[in-house]
């Protein structure tokens, strides 16, 4: 039934397949293009912009919409030149057009969108599974073609054709050199714990990915659906048997718990205010980590905590290798899909393992990503987001090694992102 709703409410993009791209260059016809940023920032964008300049032929433009999604509806606009697209490559944050989370749904707000993209040949959405519902909209209802490219620091926009979003590997890393950092500190001084929250959104493929980077005592996986007082149980009687310890949780933690109602009802208060217009809760916002450590302390336990809450700073840092190429790789392959005048497709390169030669280009129909969702009350077609699986190899070696890693110190140190070479890839680019 779901189905068959999805395809009456998306007739043209139902009927979209999935295409391997091929690799030749772009056909000399000038194209004018737009391209808007969308959501978070994630280190690769800039190199997508500047991917697609290279790769459109002579004569082409590419006109930027500022602030994201809003600047589309109300045509705030940019042509971007080599040189100023120069001065961007390779850095992170999303600085050179601004961002923003808008949500395009309202018939005048399409309309709108319509009359200023009816100048181009296409518009690029850099984005997550938010801002591509946005374009698979936006693709369904539009003669202008629409593609996305997948961004997201979170890991969550991922599926059977989509390995990872670019920018993932930045923010892992940022967060699991400072997360290093903090080992070295623990085991130096040996007097205090430090308590972790990183950002991911409901997902915490982050935390994953930096526990195996850096081994911490303590690693919570809110996918383990474990309750609230459960997880502060186990915490509070490692903590009791240490001085000095490294524990890395989840922002999305309160979204999984069982026991959500047993917490203090300021932070209930906080969870319900502010969701975003995506309908998404205020998770950065929370200091869950004092939470922890206020129920740790509740039960008898005296310990010299240290709270800390690693997000914002890993969005905007200098790409890594993998990113910085991953995102031009995705701006090259934007200017070929445009060539062939593709629509509702979401971008990606498969075999991420391999080497960059290595890695196959493919379309994937946004339409197929869409599900039925709840969405501030209201049944809605939105792309889901991908929790880590707890059949995954990655979280199986966490789940092998981590009470190893609690009593003895494992603690890993990999250093700044200058220290990653091209070759690595996150661990749990498995799933
Ligand atoms: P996207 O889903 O747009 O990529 O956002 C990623 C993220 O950094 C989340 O990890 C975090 O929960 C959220 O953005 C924070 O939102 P805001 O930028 O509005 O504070």
């Amino acid at each position: 039934v779901a189905l068959s709703l999805l395809a009456s409410l998306f007739p043209k993009s139902s009927t979209f397949t999935p295409q391997v791209l091929i690799k030749k260059p772009a056909r000399l016809a000038p194209l004018q293009i737009g391209l808007l940023f969308s959501g978070g920032p994630a280190s690769g964008g800039h190199n997508v912009a500047c991917g697609l300049f290279d790769a459109l032929a002579p004569g082409s433009s590419l006109i930027g919409f500022l602030g994201g999604p809003q600047g589309l509806i109300d045509n705030k606009r940019k042509a971007l030149s080599k040189n100023e697209l120069d001065l961007f490559r390779n850095t992170g944050g999303f600085d050179l057009l601004g961002t923003g989370r808008t949500k395009i749904e309202t018939a005048e707000q399409i309309d709108r969108v319509a009359h200023h993209l009816k100048d181009l040949d296409g518009l690029l959405i850099v984005g997550g599974d938010d801002s591509q519902t946005n374009a698979a909209h936006l693709a369904e209802k539009l003669n202008t073609p629409i593609l996305g490219v997948p961004k997201t620091i979170d890991g969550d926009l991922r599926g059977p054709e989509i390995e990872l979003s670019f920018g993932f590997d930045t923010a892992a890393t940022t967060y699991s050199e400072l997360i290093g950092n903090l080992g070295c500190d623990a085991l130096s001084d040996k007097k205090y714990w430090h308590i972790v929250k990183l950002m991911g959104r409901s997902a915490s493929h982050l935390t994953l990915e930096c526990a195996l980077r850096t081994r911490p005592n303590f690693t919570l996986i809110a996918e383990e659906r474990k309750s609230l007082s459960a997880w502060v149980d186990e915490l509070a009687s490692l903590i009791a048997k240490r001085s000095y310890g490294l524990v890395v949780f989840p922002e999305g933690l309160l979204e999984f718990v069982s026991d959500l109602s047993s917490c203090p009802l300021p932070f209930l208060n906080q969870l319900q205010e502010g969701t975003d217009p995506h309908g998404n809760l205020p998770l950065s916002q929370i200091k869950t980590e004092e939470l922890l450590i206020a129920m740790v302390k509740e039960r008898g336990v005296s310990f010299k905590p240290v709270p800390h809450f690693y997000g914002y700073e890993g969005r905007s840092a200098f790409p890594t290798p993998f990113d910085a190429h991953y995102g031009y790789a995705l701006g090259r392959l934007a200017a070929i899909a445009f060539r062939d005048r593709l629509t509702g497709q979401l971008l990606t390169l498969q075999n991420l393992k391999g080497r960059v030669e290595e890695w196959v280009p493919k379309a994937v129909p946004l339409y197929s990503l869409l599900h039925f969702e709840e969405r501030k009350g209201i049944k809605k077609p939105v792309i889901a987001k991908t929790v880590v699986s707890l059949k995954s190899p990655s979280y199986r070696t966490l789940a092998a090694d981590r009470s190893k890693w609690a009593v003895a110190d494992h603690y890993l140190n990999p250093g700044p992102c200058q220290f990653s070479s091209l070759e690595r890839r996150p661990f749990t680019l498995d799933r």
